[in-house]
């Protein structure tokens, strides 16, 4: 019998009972000073079928934030919080890592500490307009890093790592994809640096490799996952070589044995992909576990397993709305559908107030 979704798998040392992830989803509803609230461990706890729940994007700093009403992960409030949501998960045999998150660029001074600009790779103002608390406003020209500032960026992601771990996740993804900080240093589109953190492959992926390994010292690699998105064109992004770039991360990644690589497969929120890539020959390169993402429904799925394209995948926004996701799998029950206009901010609505499936 081929694998399918069904089938436990071992991540790094986290012990799926499923192969349906819960892909990072960003709902915008944290309390005040970015602290997760009863209502938040309510939802994640509804979801905990779930072989893996990867949290919602989680800023690791003050300046890692980008929209209205994040949960961050760099306070002790914040730390409390979230224990309630790992704890409701784990009540009921669920797992749950937390996606650590800078954005980089993709912000804007009113949402950072003292009206600060947005920090860059390279000054260069993506196009596109920011989520504020006043609306969308456009995005401003971000301050390009200095090179003796990435030790403390690196630094970010150890407290937050450290954080995460003290809240009582099973581990940790490396938000490196969607054109957010990571993401900008890796595609030439937003990286014209000439020092040794722009230019070449290596250069680019300097920094992601020095976080990557920096928090897999304090975590522990088999508790560690990345995620990136090789085309998606969301945020601003391209890179003139993508299939080379990212068939070169996959391999630098290796060394590290992380827990898996989770790749978005495409462009998302309905964007297109900025140019042809072979999602194959990029999982072929990499030696370990890979979760897939992006547009899957189950039996395309169940396909991505048995072919040993992938080991798991990840699903978002059925899961927003069928909190039972896997119940609805296994008897092919007709899924919920999502109401978009719910997705970022409020309250129960569009939240917890999906309907499970009714025993009989
Ligand atoms: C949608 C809206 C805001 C943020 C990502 C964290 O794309 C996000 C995000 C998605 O990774």
């Amino acid at each position: 019998m081929a694998l399918d979704l069904f089938n436990s798998v071992k991540l790094g040392t986290i012990q799926l009972a499923n192969r349906i992830v819960m892909a990072p989803l960003t709902r915008n509803r944290a309390g005040e000073g970015g602290v997760p609230q009863e209502i938040n461990a309510k939802y994640y706890a509804q979801r905990a079928s779930a072989g893996l729940i990867i949290s919602e994007a989680t800023p690791i700093s003050a300046m890692a934030h980008g929209y209205p009403a994040l949960p961050g992960i760099y306070t002790e409030a914040q730390i409390a919080g979230w224990k309630k949501v790992t704890d409701a998960v784990h009540a009921q045999d669920g797992k749950i890592v937390m996606q650590l998150w800078h954005v980089g660029r993709i912000s804007h001074p009113s949402l950072l500490p003292n009206n600060a600009l947005p920090i860059a790779p390279s000054a260069l103002k993506p196009a596109g307009q920011a989520f504020t608390y006043q609306g969308l406003v456009d995005f401003v020209t971000p301050r390009a890093l200095e090179i003796g500032e990435l030790p403390g960026i690196v630094a970010d992601y150890v407290h937050a790592t450290k954080n995460a771990l003290a809240a009582g996740f099973d581990g940790v993804e490396v938000h490196a994809a969607n054109g957010y900080l990571l993401d900008q240093f890796l595609r030439d589109g937003s990286n014209k640096r000439t020092d040794q953190y722009g230019g070449t492959f290596e250069n680019r992926a300097r920094l992601l490799l020095e976080v990557v390994q920096a928090v897999a010292a304090v975590a522990g690699a088999d508790k560690v996952g990345v995620r990136l998105s090789p085309v998606n064109p969301f945020n601003d992004m391209k890179d003139s070589r993508p299939q080379a770039l990212f068939n070169f991360v996959a391999e630098a990644l290796n060394p590290f044995n992380l827990a898996y690589l989770h790749v978005v497969e495409g462009g998302i929120h309905g964007a297109g992909i900025a140019a042809p890539f072979d999602f194959d020959d990029l999982r072929g390169r990499f030696k370990g576990a890979y979760i897939a993402n992006l547009a899957y429904d189950k039996a395309r799925g169940n396909a991505a397993i048995a072919s040993g394209h992938a080991d798991a995948v990840a699903y978002g926004v059925p899961f927003i709305a069928n909190p039972d996701l896997v119940a609805r799998f296994k008897v092919d029950a007709p899924l919920n559908q999502a109401d978009s206009a719910s997705f970022y901010g409020g309250g129960e609505k569009g939240y917890t107030d999906y309907p499970f499936l009714q025993v009989k």
